[in-house]
Parts: structure tokens; C-alpha cells; sequence
């Protein structure tokens, strides 16, 4: 791929995933494909998460002081919020602000339902839109204004271990869904300049764009008690005395499928991991003059079947060339596409090709055909992630001084571990003199010097250009 934004911004349009026409900046319209493949994605979200949490929906709007009452958090979001001011012509006393996240639209509810310790823990979670009026460059899916896609889970425990082992939990959580869409990350602990208004620490997943900047993919939030105190969300021990919760909150959004988008897309367009993809199995009939209709009815029999099972499946039988339908499918990222011309009847055969490595496979229709394609989609799905997180690997280096980590990620981009003191003042001079963003801290223990300042490093760090 060699222009990777012109690519992003051509196959949103190719495969109808979002028309970014829409005239206002940052908000975009969620196309039939792009939408399916939103849902599919949502799905396997909504699955994980329901097994402990709950699912919710809290209003659109905040009361200007509710939202103000978190000083550290207001501060973080400030510039970001969008207020109502009007009802009709009526100029509200109190204004309303588009949630940038709704912390403060859930908190002062919790502290009306958290009674004892008994209630605890509790898990919520909702899948809304949520709005930040972002000033840097606005990108689909990428950085918008809308986030149309925002999974926010905020869950309450009675001790600080508690909460501690749910950001535990909701990593564990996040690796099997990132794990399901074959998309690579690396977790971090962001350094505390960087880590979410009102928390007491973040823990982050990035991935890598094709270009080699990473995204932050998803993210998850220890609050200690900051909140609790702010909203008095309070319960009664088993002594009988009121005490503070401990709060979590994680969160996922649109990005999540513009990584599966771009990590898995190559110079033919889309190519969707069979969970997600709007269509999993596309069925081209090769017809000449004649043969034609055993070869539909043949190709019929097999979609009902697949149907049957399950599967999503599209038998394309427009009255157009077959190399535009495989032009067409393999561009949308269907992940496997079965071929029947006379020939393959007579021999009862039909080709499978898999657009992960465009790999054409002759499948005697004697066998049975369900496993025949469940053979070859857990065989690609497997391969996908292989692949993918090589590439990713290949792309974290090493670096001993800042030299070579500015070197690194000036001819290749990419991500950088490096030994760290763990000062700010030197993370900061670090990020100046590399021009990148330290993403984090990955492991506590490390043995060498600081890149920086050459004192004995406290953790292995890494640094990379971001999103
Ligand atoms: N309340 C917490 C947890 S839900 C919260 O808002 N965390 S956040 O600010 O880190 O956002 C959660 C995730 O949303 C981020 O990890 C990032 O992946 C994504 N995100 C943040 N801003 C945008 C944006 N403007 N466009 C697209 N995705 C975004
Ligand atoms: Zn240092």
C-alpha cells in the first residue's frame, strides 16, 4: 500500500462503508455494508461483555454542573464538549452538554442505586454515540467528532483489589476481542501526562496503521475513588460504616473497525476476518451457453445449504462478467468465494478461492460441504492472525540511545522499546527530541540505563508516531 490515507479514505467508499460526505466535519453516515459489519463487530463485543455486565443507556445530554463537578475530568474535556444552550427559542438557564463520555452522566445515578455491600460489585455497560469537538485532523472512523461507536463499560467494587482486578478482567476481555477481529496490539500503562482525566492510571491497546503511526484501540481506567468522592457514591460495610467505592471504566470505539479495515487490507481491497465480514461466503456461478442452469441450481442447492448452517452467503447471480463479480467481492473482503461452472459439475467439483492469500482449492462436492467450508475459514482465520501479528512484530525494535530511536523511526516508523527511567521531565525530553509519543510503560522490570539520561532504567518503555 503506498499512500495508506488515500487507500483508507477510497475503500470507505469502494465497499460502501461510510459516506464521509456529510456536511458537518468529523461526522460521517454509516453505509448498508459498513453498517453489517459494525453490527457483526458489535456482536461479538456484546457477547463477551454480557457474561458480567449488564447493558444500559443513559441520555445524550449532561446538566452543565454535573459535568463540571470532577474538576480533573472537566479540565481534560473542556475544550472538547459540545453545549445545548436552546430549547426552541428559550434560552436554557442550564445548559446541556453532548456527552464526550458519560462518566458524569452515569455517576450521580450511581450513587442513588449503590446501597450495600451486598450490591457489589456492579458491571454496566452501553454501546452509544458520544461527541468531542476534536481539533486535531479529523479522519473516518479514525478521529471523528461523532463517535457513533462507543462501547463504555464503568463498573463499581467495594475495594481498591477489587478494581484492580477488574482492569485485569476487562484486558482479558479486550485481548479475546481483538483476538477474534486478528488485529495485533501492544498493552501499555500510559505515562501519567497521558492517561484519562480523573483516573488514577490507564491502561491502553495500540495497534499499527499500515503507515507504521500506531491507534489507540481501546482503553481502561483505573478511578480509585476520585469519582466516588467527587459524586458521593458511597455503600454501607458489613460493619455498618459508609465507605467510598472503587470505579472502573473501559472503553472501545469506531476504530476498532477501521483497524480491522486497514490491518487486514491489502492492494485488492478489504479482506474481513469471517466473524465480522458482512458477507462470509460469496458463490459465483461460471456459466457459458450451455450447462447453465444445472450450474444455478447447483450453486442454489449449496447457498441453501450454507444458509442453513448459519453462514451469511451471497449467490451472485447478476447477469454480468464473473471477473468483474471476483473483482467486486474480493474488494469488499469476502473471505471466501466458491466457484461452479459445467466442467466442476461434471467432475462434481466446485473451487474454493480464500482472499487471504488468493489461494484457489479444488472441493469434490462428494465430501460434505459444510465442513469443506468451515475447514477453509478456520484455516484462513487462523492464517490472518498469523500474519498479521508477524508484520507487527517485525515492526517493534529496539533502541539503546535516542539517536537510533529517532534513526528508527524516521527511515521505518513503527514502535520502539526502550529502557526508561520513568521520570517525566526525561520521558518528556524524550518524546521532543524523537518527535513521537511514548505509549507507555510495558513491563516494570529492566535491567539496563535510561536512553536518555543513562540513570539505571525502572521500565521497559515503548515510543512510536501515533494517531
Ligand atoms: N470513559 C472512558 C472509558 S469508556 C473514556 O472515554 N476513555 S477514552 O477517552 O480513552 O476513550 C475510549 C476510546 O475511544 C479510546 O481508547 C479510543 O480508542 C477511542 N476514541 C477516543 N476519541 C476518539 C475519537 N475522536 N474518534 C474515534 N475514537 C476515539
Ligand atoms: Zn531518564
Amino acid at each position: 500500500m503506498t499512500d495508506f490515507s488515500e487507500w483508507f479514505h477510497n475503500i470507505l467508499e469502494e465497499a460502501e462503508i461510510i459516506d464521509s460526505r456529510y456536511p458537518i466535519k468529523g461526522m460521517h453516515v454509516w453505509l448498508p455494508q459498513g453498517f453489517k459489519l459494525r453490527k457483526h463487530t458489535l456482536n461479538i463485543l456484546k457477547n463477551l461483555l454480557d457474561k458480567e455486565h449488564e447493558e444500559v443507556l443513559f441520555p445524550l445530554l449532561v446538566p452543565e454542573d454535573e459535568l463540571a463537578k470532577e474538576a480533573i475530568h472537566v479540565k481534560g474535556f473542556e475544550e472538547e464538549v459540545y453545549w445545548v444552550t436552546h430549547g426552541g427559542l428559550t434560552e436554557l438557564n442550564k445548559k446541556l452538554a453532548l456527552r464526550p463520555t458519560s462518566e458524569t452522566a452515569m455517576y450521580p445515578m450511581f450513587s442513588l442505586w449503590v446501597r450495600s455491600h451486598t450490591d457489589l460489585p456492579m458491571k454496566f455497560y452501553q454501546v452509544v454515540n458520544t461527541f468531542r469537538y476534536e481539533t486535531k485532523h479529523t479522519r473516518p472512523l479514525i478521529r471523528v467528532r461523532e463517535i457513533t461507536t462507543f462501547k463504555e463499560a464503568h463498573t463499581i467494587h467495594k475495594s481498591s483489589d477489587g478494581a484492580e482486578k477488574q482492569v485485569l478482567e476487562a484486558l482479558s476481555i479486550y485481548k479475546k476481542f481483538f483476538d477474534i477481529l486478528a488485529i495485533p496490539y501492544v498493552i501499555t500503562k500510559r505515562p501519567v501526562w497521558d492517561k484519562f482525566p480523573g483516573a488514577d492510571y490507564t491502561m491502553a491497546f495500540d495497534t499499527l496503521m499500515p503507515d507504521g503511526k500506531t491507534l489507540q484501540i481501546g482503553t481502561v481506567h483505573n478511578l480509585g475513588q476520585t469519582f466516588a468522592k467527587t459524586f458521593e457514591i458511597t455503600f454501607e460495610n458489613s460493619e455498618g460504616d459508609h465507605e467510598y467505592v472503587y470505579q472502573t471504566c473501559y472503553g472501545l470505539s469506531d476504530r476498532v473497525i477501521a483497524s480491522a479495515i486497514s490491518v487486514h487490507g491489502d492492494e485488492s481491497g478489504l479482506c474481513l476476518p469471517p466473524d465480522i465480514a458482512p458477507y462470509q461466503i460469496v458463490i459465483v456461478p461460471i456459466i457459458f451457453k450451455k450447462g447453465g442452469e444445472e450450474v444455478i441450481n447447483k450453486c442454489r442447492e449449496i447457498e441453501n445449504e450454507l444458509v442453513d448452517e448459519g453462514f451469511r452467503v451471497k449467490f451472485d447471480d447478476r447477469d454480468i462478467r464473473a471477473g468483474k463479480k471476483f473483482y467486486e467481492w474480493e474488494m469488499r473482503g469476502v473471505p471466501l468465494r466458491i466457484e461452479i461452472g459445467p466442467r466442476d459439475l461434471e467432475n462434481n467439483n466446485a473451487v474454493f478461492l480464500r482472499r487471504d492469500n488468493m489461494e484457489k482449492t479444488n472441493v469434490s462436492l462428494n465430501d460434505d460441504i459444510i465442513s469443506s467450508v468451515k475447514d477453509s475459514l478456520s484455516l484462513l482465520s487462523s492464517n490472518m492472525k498469523d500474519v498479521a501479528w508477524e508484520r507487527f512484530n517485525n515492526q517493534i525494535k529496539k533502541a539503546e540511545t535516542v539517536e537510533d530511536a529517532r534513526d528508527e523511526v524516521e527511515s521505518n516508523q513503527g514502535i520502539i522499546s526502550f529502557s526508561w527511567c520513568g521520570d517525566e521531565d526525561c520521558g518528556k525530553a524524550i518524546e521532543e527530541q524523537v518527535r513521537v509519543d511514548i505509549l507507555g510503560i510495558q513491563e516494570d522490570e529492566e535491567s539496563g540505563n535510561c536512553i536518555n539520561c543513562g540513570k539505571k532504567a525502572k521500565h521497559k518503555a515503548l515510543l512510536a508516531k501515533t494517531y
